[in-house]
């Protein structure tokens, strides 16, 4: 009779409250930024907790953290399971860290339980899943998925001043004890538990969601150039006002963009206007623009929308644009067979489920293109991430991290 093994709730509980402590904010939430100090401490405590429970321990080259149980055949490909431990700078506590403590509690179970598996399993937490300190998100595990090199993004500088490649350099060296990851080959299979950052499970009273899928997102950087000039002596026919330009396309965007198609999402989250001084015509304005959408042919006319309306406020202002694009993530769809995986472990488990695609961007989405992948969601508070308000409750959380328990279980043989 197989022993049966069973999270150890309170613990995975103390585990997401010790983590939450790392870049804790005043509002309960936390900033974790990718690449920064308090990534570094989290990095260095997932570490030593794993080394303490002799799991292995290795970072690649994009540091990328894994920690693996070795399995009865160390030849088979091992089983990924993780997230990311990096944070938006006004994040909540469950956002990436949800996913990669309940993989860590999976391999404290097992090895509690001294339960076995065939497979190898490995806990990963990828480097910049948010792409907010350092643009695109998900550096990591688009390095992992040879999709794009971290490399390529060496010299990108963060908006406290950084650069990339130095904060990259600082948090592989913070992390002495854990060895450089031998290449191997992709995993067998890789399963990310996520909030669902969205309103859907909790308004439907489901408390797992199995994903299909994720929906496309681009990142556009655009920038206006007009002149600074005298607020009070200048006359509207002498204006190159780019902060006028920028306002105008950002009002035509979302007067035209969701109204006119409902499954289109496009957020301007950043807006830059210089010289900022109460009685100077702004002589530059750089927003961000960030357009998803679930169809590949929609997204680029999304872009193509920004596009065209930039054209024209700039032509309406006298100002020069120039518009950089720093993400572009296609619309991806799982593995059906892992979906099926995890179903069949809810239904086994007599939990509710409904099949659904990701609005936000993960992992997964890149890993998927590497390994057969797919994403449990679990339900979060009025919909709300990206948010110090961020809430998940414990009976969720434990619910989660026992449905990945039993799909890794499944994958990785017993
Ligand atoms: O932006 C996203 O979709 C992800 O949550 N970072
Ligand atoms: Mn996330
Ligand atoms: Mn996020
Ligand atoms: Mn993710």
């Amino acid at each position: 009779m197989m022993k049966r093994v069973e999270v150890d709730g309170a613990r995975l509980l103390q585990s997401l409250a010790d983590f939450a402590a790392i870049g804790a904010t005043p509002a309960g939430g936390v900033n974790r930024q990718a690449l920064s100090v308090e990534d570094r401490a989290a990095r260095r405590l997932l570490t030593e907790r794993a080394l303490a429970r002799g799991f292995s321990v290795f970072q690649d080259d994009a540091a990328n953290l894994f920690i693996r149980r070795e399995g009865r055949d160390p030849g088979l490909a091992p089983v990924l399971i993780g997230s990311h431990l990096d944070s938006q700078p006004t994040g909540g506590r469950f956002d990436g860290a949800l996913g990669t403590l309940s993989a860590f509690e999976v391999l404290e179970a097992l090895a509690e339980a001294d339960a076995g598996t065939l497979r190898a399993i490995e806990v990963v937490a990828f480097t910049n899943e948010e792409g907010s300190r350092y643009a695109p998100g998900c550096m990591g595990s688009m390095d992992f998925a040879g999709a794009s090199a971290i490399g390529a993004w060496r010299s990108v500088v963060a908006p406290d001043g950084a650069r990339l490649e130095d904060e990259l350099a600082a948090t592989l060296a913070a992390l002495p004890q854990a060895a450089m990851r031998p290449a191997r080959p992709p995993p067998f299979a890789f399963v990310e538990l996520h909030i669902e950052q969205g309103p859907i499970l909790e308004r439907e009273v489901v408390p797992i969601g199995v994903v299909t899928g994720v929906q496309g997102t681009r990142w556009l950087e655009v920038s206006f150039t007009g002149e600074a000039a005298h607020a009070g002596t200048t006359p509207r026919e002498f204006r190159k006002d780019a902060l006028a330009a920028a306002a105008d396309a950002i009002a035509f965007l979302q007067a035209t963009v969701m109204p006119g198609d409902a499954q289109a999402r496009l957020t301007v989250g950043r807006l830059v206007v210089e010289p900022g001084s109460i009685n100077v015509i702004p002589s530059h304005a750089t927003f961000t623009v960030d357009v998803r959408h679930p169809d590949h042919q929609a997204l680029a006319g999304l872009e193509a929308d920004v596009r065209a309306a930039c054209a024209r406020a700039a032509e309406t202002w006298g100002c020069t644009l120039s518009i950089d694009r720093r993400l572009d993530m296609a619309p991806g769809t799982f593995d059906p067979a892992i979906v099926d995986v995890i179903e069949k472990a809810c239904r086994r488990r007599g939990i509710a489920s409904r099949r659904m695609t990701s609005g936000a961007f993960h992992d997964a989405l890149f890993v998927s293109r590497a390994a057969p992948s797919a994403m449990i969601f679990v339900p979060c508070r009025n919909g709300i991430s990206h948010n110090e308000a961020e809430f998940v409750t414990d009976d969720h959380v434990i619910l989660g991290a026992s449905v990945l328990l039993d799909v890794v279980r499944e994958l990785a043989g017993r």
